[in-house]
């Protein structure tokens, strides 16, 4: 856990979030400001400040991530017309909370390319 990342804190639930699903590595919850009709995010417990800080011993946890993902997006009713999984990096990629976080969004059409 990082002291001052909002994200650990939303992982050792020192704040509470609708937890939408829970394992070991990682927890999915609601984003506070959704742009989509359905807006999750899915962030592992452990702090990565992003997907350019992951190390090589973090592949099976972002493996693990890919993998559930789908049942995330089932479970919310995203399986039938689908949906867009993001992940923002740093400044360009639009990154503002740094600890590496998935998100998943459904419910509507999404253009390309993104603005
Ligand atoms: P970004 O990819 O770093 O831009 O996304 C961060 C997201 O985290 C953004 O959509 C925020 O609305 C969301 N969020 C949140 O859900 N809860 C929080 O307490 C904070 C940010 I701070």
């Amino acid at each position: 856990m990082q002291q001052d990342c909002i994200f650990c804190k939303i992982a050792s639930k020192d704040i509470p979030v609708n937890t939408v699903y829970e394992d070991e590595q990682l927890i999915a919850f609601p984003d506070i400001n959704p742009v989509a009709p359905v807006h999750l995010l899915v962030i592992p417990k452990k702090h990565i400040a992003n997907i350019l800080e992951s190390a090589p011993e973090d592949a099976a946890l972002l493996g693990h991530i890919m993998a559930t993902i789908p049942k995330i997006a089932a479970t919310a009713g995203l399986a039938e017309d689908g949906f867009r999984t993001i992940i923002n990096t740093k400044d360009n990629g639009g990154q503002t909370v740094y600890h590496l976080h998935f998100h998943i969004l459904g419910g509507r059409f999404m253009t390309w390319p993104p603005g």
